[in-house]
């Protein structure tokens, strides 16, 4: 199967389970809802969970089982992204193709329900043990490493370091990458493999492969916003400038960056050498993405 079909099928299983989950009650807080699923249900690349169901498949094929944790790490990325654009922080009119979630709603709202997508993240998942007859350890150990990732040694960690935005030097930068964006992207990759059943030495080399294509995924982003389109990336191109912000590019030039990219990606993918056929899909989504100008 070409890596396209792959990746069409897993978004079109993706969505179809988020819309299946989030509910709207026709209740006192239903504007609370309906600002989570204007953000949720407004289309994205949905790589996390793609990436935690290709890890899992080169364990299990029964994908259902992966299904909720998939979804609920997307639940904390779309949490993550409603964060982001408010005025507090980058301040952003636009995400997807659409105005961010509080310009749609309101301030209140979009910090409401990015916490409530959080909270239901976890609660979509750990429903799922009961109901699934998952192995307990397994989920609890997933869990607890999609929780690091989002937190204080992870994705908020890199945040904050990100908005003091001191870097002396590109290490310093890759630093924040690593916690900012790599932390979740390598924990989606890690708790599908767990979930999946992956032996230790199995998870060591999708961890490197992840921390590599979550670098890369990062150098790419601060390209595209150069040499990208809005009609591509869903938001204003030009905006790392504009705010005068550290990015890969402020200490190498963009033809250098790409080389970079490239290097990561192929790193990435030589760490799959010991899953051989199996490790197909996720060899090409990293050669995919790191090359998104599509
Ligand atoms: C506010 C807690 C909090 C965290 C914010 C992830 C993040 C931290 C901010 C998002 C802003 C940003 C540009 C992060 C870099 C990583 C990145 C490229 C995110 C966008 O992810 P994609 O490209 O987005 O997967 P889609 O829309 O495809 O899901």
């Amino acid at each position: 199967m070409l890596i396209e079909q792959w990746l069409f099928n897993k978004t079109k299983k993706v969505e179809s389970y988020l819309n299946e989950i989030v509910e709207v009650k026709n209740n006192p807080q239903k504007m609370l809802y309906e600002s989570m699923n204007y953000s949720l249900l407004s289309g994205g690349k949905r790589l996390r969970p793609i990436l935690m169901i290709g890890a899992y498949e080169i364990f299990d094929n029964n994908i259902e089982k992966v299904m909720p944790f998939a979804c609920a790490m997307e639940m904390i990325h779309t949490y993550s992204l409603i964060h982001d654009d408010l005025p507090a922080m980058d301040d952003d009119d636009y995400r997807r193709g659409r105005l961010s979630n509080h310009k749609m709603f309101n301030e209140a709202t979009a910090i409401l329900a990015g916490d409530a997508l959080l909270n239901k993240a976890f609660e979509v998942a750990l429903e799922t043990i009961e109901k699934y007859d998952l192995d307990v350890k397994r989920a609890a150990k997933a869990l607890s490493v999609i929780g690091k990732s989002s937190g204080t040694e992870g994705m908020i960690g890199g945040q904050i370091v990100d908005i003091n935005g001191k870097f002396n030097n590109i290490d310093e930068l890759k630093y924040m990458y690593s916690l900012k964006t790599g932390a979740i992207i390598k924990s989606s990759v890690v708790a599908g493999a767990i979930l999946g059943g992956a032996k230790e030495e199995e998870i060591f080399f999708l961890e490197k492969y992840a921390e590599l294509l979550g670098l890369a995924f990062q150098i790419e982003d601060d390209i595209l916003d150069i040499i990208g389109t809005q009609e591509k990336l869903g938001k204003p191109i030009g905006s790392d400038v504009a705010n005068e912000k550290i990015t890969y590019l402020s200490f190498i030039d963009i033809e250098e960056a790409k080389k970079h990219v490239q290097q990561y990606t192929d790193e990435a993918i030589d760490n799959l050498n010991i899953f051989a056929g199996k490790g197909i899909y996720l060899s090409e989504l990293a050669k995919y993405l790191t090359n998104r100008d599509h």
